[in-house]
């Protein structure tokens, strides 16, 4: 399909470049880390998102070369922020269930990580409960502890848009929950996903989980959010996906 072509020439050409999203402390204001996302540049020099090759992460095998250059590329730019004694916090880095199905993908994450010189707390993984479908449970379980036991933090993204997700909690080395945006979009008006969002915050709370909402755009937002007590939020409200190169600049405009 033309997708994939359009996927296989990024890969080929090695032009993926991530972007990076802050996520802020809802109480503090400063930024507590960052978000990867996958941006390719195209033959004309454009900058694209991921919906234009969405396809390449359902294949296996496109799947793993897009995310073993996005992995390169955002521990290369780690790199050079902790050369720099740039205070980042850490970056978060998403994982479809494609290649999260690859038998190692946390050992090559690791390693990767090993190799570039950084700790483990400089980057926490993404999943979408799509992970938990498909292959076996004990193989996620083993794949997610692989992680977790190297120092990995993994964040369940999207939370309340899959399925089964209370059980997941319980079971997996999950240690962040991403309310997806769906549910803050509408918080002024609507009091289901007033209710559906404090809810979430609560399970948080008594599973001693971080709570991260997704999506705020508006200062009203922000407000119900950090009174409610959610932990971190991520939105246009405090920064768009951004070049690495940016990064440094605006970190030191917070403070
Ligand atoms: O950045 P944007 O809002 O356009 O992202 C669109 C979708 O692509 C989101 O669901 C996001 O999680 C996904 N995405 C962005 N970057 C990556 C990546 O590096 N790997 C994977 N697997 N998905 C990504
Ligand atoms: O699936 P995931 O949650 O990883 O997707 C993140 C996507 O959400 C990215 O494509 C990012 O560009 C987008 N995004 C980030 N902040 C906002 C926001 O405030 N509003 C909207 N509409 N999208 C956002
Ligand atoms: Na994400
Ligand atoms: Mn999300």
């Amino acid at each position: 399909s033309v997708m994939l072509k359009t996927g296989k020439h990024a890969i080929d050409e090695n032009l993926v470049v991530p972007f990076y999203q802050p996520k802020v402390d809802l109480q503090t204001g400063l930024f507590a880390g960052f978000e990867a996302l996958l941006r390719w540049r195209d033959r004309a020099g454009r900058i694209r998102t991921p919906d234009t090759i969405a396809a390449c992460f359902e294949d296996p095998v496109l799947a793993v070369e897009l995310s073993e250059r996005m992995i390169d590329q955002v521990m290369r730019d780690i790199g050079a922020w902790r050369a720099r004694s740039i205070a980042f916090g850490h970056v978060a880095l998403n994982a479809s269930a494609a290649e999260f199905r690859h038998d190692d993908f946390a050992e090559r994450l690791l390693g990767r990580l090993r190799h570039h010189g950084l700790q483990p707390g400089d980057m926490q993984v993404e999943v979408t409960e799509s992970v938990f479908l498909g292959r076996g449970a004990e193989y996620v379980e083993r794949a997610l502890n692989a992680l977790a036991s190297g120092g990995i933090s993994i964040a369940l993204d999207d939370f309340g848009t899959g399925y089964a997700s209370l059980s997941h909690l319980k079971r997996f080395p999950v240690d962040v929950i991403k309310i997806d945006r769906s549910f803050v979009k509408d918080l002024q008006r609507d009091e289901n996903d007033g209710a559906i969002v404090d809810a979430v915050i609560g399970l948080g709370r008594s599973l001693r989980k971080q709570v991260v909402a997704e999506g705020i755009e508006t200062r009203a937002q922000h407000d119900v959010l950090a009174a409610l007590g959610c932990h971190i939020g991520q939105g246009y409200l405090y920064g768009r996906p951004m070049p690495a190169g940016e990064v440094p600049a605006a970190i030191g405009r917070q403070s």
